[in-house]
């Protein structure tokens, strides 16, 4: 457990993580030793009765120096982060087993279409939420994200995965939960006056679980409802290409 970001749940935020941690390494270390030469200087250099300022014209080794080190740290990180970047969002590299689910957003909710037992979208047996999204522990998921009005972003912190949501485009990004347990999912899009309430919650089960839920999901519409106060008519189909 973190104390200061949320524990990583999917199968490649250990890789996220390493990157940003190295980065802050770096970046902490040279913040350190920026400071402390400003203040060791403030010091050792403050004016004092008698001493004159020294008139320098710059010193071409020390620039060249100064230039060429944040290069190649910039060029190895980037070198470093391809391969993550790739995994993450390179859709080549996407698994093949990947089950679709449906998100259309707009302002200011998010609407999930879950394939039904038959692990097809567009079929009857499709499950409709709002809010809510329900996944298995261990298996690779594709969202297809369509937007009806304004961009927004698909941020799940505990999977270190964040896309945009843009009108006219259905975009696709994947992951593999590797908790369970129930995880948040806020718009990270400045959409409207509604934007900070635009929040859903991700529920990862293990396969059993899962399976409860989803019988229960099938079940006539007078069955007491599992989760929240978003149920909607279990059938509905709320996509029809971002055009809406
Ligand atoms: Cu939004």
């Amino acid at each position: 457990m973190h104390w200061w970001i949320p524990t990583n749940a999917s199968s490649y935020g250990g890789d996220v993580d390493r990157i940003f941690y190295i980065i802050l390494y770096i970046t902490g270390f040279v913040f350190l030793v920026v400071e402390g030469g400003l203040l060791v200087f403030l010091v050792r250099y403050r004016r004092r009765e008698g001493r004159t300022a020294a008139y320098i014209h710059g010193n071409n080794t020390a620039e060249i120096i100064w230039t060429t080190i944040p290069a190649v740290i910039v060029v190895m990180l980037a070198l470093l982060s391809q391969k993550v970047w790739s995994t993450v969002k390179d859709p080549a590299h996407f698994p093949a087993d990947a089950i679709p689910i449906g998100v259309h957003v707009k302002q200011f909710e998010w609407q999930f279409t879950m394939p039904g037992p038959d692990g097809k979208l567009g079929t009857d047996d499709d499950i409709f939420r709002k809010n809510e999204l329900h996944l298995v522990v261990g298996r690779n998921y594709a969202v297809q994200l369509t937007s009806q009005d304004v961009i927004h972003s698909f941020f799940i912190p505990a999977f270190r995965l964040k896309q945009d949501v843009v009108p006219g485009m259905t975009i696709v990004a994947w992951f593999r939960p590797i908790l369970t347990g129930a995880f948040d999912l806020a718009c990270a899009q400045l959409c409207g006056v509604g934007h900070y309430r635009m929040q859903a919650t991700v529920y990862v089960h293990s396969a059993e679980d899962f399976a409860r839920w989803q019988t229960a999901q099938g079940a006539p519409a007078t069955a007491a409802p599992v989760a929240t106060d978003t149920t909607m008519g279990s059938m509905a189909m709320p996509h029809s290409g971002g055009t809406r």
